[in-house]
């Protein structure tokens, strides 16, 4: 398996930096649920699916590509080699395999509850804090998009309320209708007193038409609800395009790799905080070399920004390894400071979303 940059800025480090990073406060913002499923659970999902498929290649989603057996199979094998990318857009086949494993509210409780022990228990390198965020699937006779919500929620909700929330995401690709059902979803678990504290857009950069999101998006605002988009992701996303979901006034961004001056002028004022997963950014060659990252440029403007992982799974990454990529040196790392990884480490927790109920 080829080593990630991560892996080799990791190994760089002394047994005392490595202890300085695993002691200091961390939030992880960014780690979409189906992408961070640890592959030894990944593994024994597998299995009991390959037991039983018949549930999981019914899922008619419009998310879901149908599957077969050896289509979980063939998923299992090349994550379990580690996938290597040509671009981003290769990216998103990834997740039908993975999404026949978690069409149950049984297998999908049991992924959350793996991921969220993976980042807060872990014996080093464990966070203090972790908003995880998830695209509510419904999978027809079997679970509703509500149901999907809900156990995903128990799981968050077993731990402390300072310890653990839910993001709710909406995908590029999801029909308005669908897009809509899902907005009016996270309202309505939220004023139940469910632990919803954001709404987030994610899926492949290039789906989707922004004019049929943006309006839920302003809802999602007014309704008290955290907002963190998926922006300019890649070249091919407009200005335009970014311009539009700028104008939702979204507190969070993710990844934000290919904004114009005059949306970087508007992210300064605002003070709107950068999700950077800086890992994932390299493997999908949307940044070519960790030198050019435009962290970079916000570390130079002291601007909030958080540092995270986006999909542990195929990105074969972790929060502790990304910090390690800010204080390996130069080229492995960024070479920055204790006391500048102190800060950034302070701004993700900052940057985390209101909980509604503390
Ligand atoms: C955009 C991404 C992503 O929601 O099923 N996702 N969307 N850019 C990324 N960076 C490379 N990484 C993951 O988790 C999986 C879904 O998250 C989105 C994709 O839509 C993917 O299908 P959930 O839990």
């Amino acid at each position: 398996m080829t080593a990630t940059p991560a892996d080799a800025a990791l190994r760089l480090l002394s047994p005392a930096q490595l202890a300085f990073l695993d002691r200091l406060p961390k939030a992880e913002l960014h780690a979409h649920l189906n992408g961070s499923i640890p592959l030894p659970l990944l593994q024994e999902l597998a299995q009991e699916y390959l037991s039983a498929p018949t549930i999981a290649t019914a899922n008619a989603d419009a998310l879901s590509t149908p599957v077969v057996a050896a289509d979980v199979i063939s998923g299992l094998q090349l994550l379990k080699a580690g996938v290597i990318l040509d671009r981003i857009d290769d990216f998103f086949g990834l997740f039908p395999a993975i999404y026949a494993l978690t069409s149950t509210p049984a297998a999908l409780r049991r992924a959350t509850r793996g991921v969220l022990s993976h980042f807060l228990d872990g014996a080093s390198g464990a966070v203090a804090y972790i908003e995880l965020r998830t695209t509510p699937r419904e999978t027809p006779g079997v679970m509703t998009r509500r149901e999907y919500l809900e156990a995903v929620l128990d799981e968050v909700e077993a731990r402390a309320p300072d310890a653990a929330a839910l993001i709710v995401s909406l995908d590029r690709r999801m029909e308005r209708a669908v897009a809509q059902e899902v907005l009016v979803l996270a309202m309505e678990l939220r004023r139940e007193g469910r632990r919803v504290v954001g709404v987030d857009l994610c899926g492949d950069p290039k789906a989707g038409n922004m004019e049929d999101f943006v309006e839920l998006f302003r809802t999602a605002r007014a309704e008290g609800l955290g907002v963190t988009l998926h922006i300019a992701e890649t070249r091919e996303n407009s200005a335009a395009e970014t311009v539009k979901l700028l104008s939702c006034e979204p507190q969070r961004l993710g990844h934000a790799t290919f904004l114009d001056d005059q949306a970087k002028e508007l992210v300064l004022a605002r003070r709107t905080c950068i999700e950077i997963c800086l890992t994932s950014n390299i493997l999908c060659k949307t940044v070519e070399r960790l030198e050019d990252h435009h962290i970079r440029y916000y570390l130079e403007r002291n601007h909030p920004i958080a540092v995270c992982t986006d999909d542990i799974l195929p990105f074969r990454n972790s929060v502790l390894a990304e910090y390690a990529l800010l204080m390996a040196p130069k080229p492995v790392g960024l070479g920055l400071s204790e006391s500048e990884i102190e800060t950034v480490a302070r701004m993700g927790m900052q940057s985390r979303f209101p909980n509604p109920t503390p």
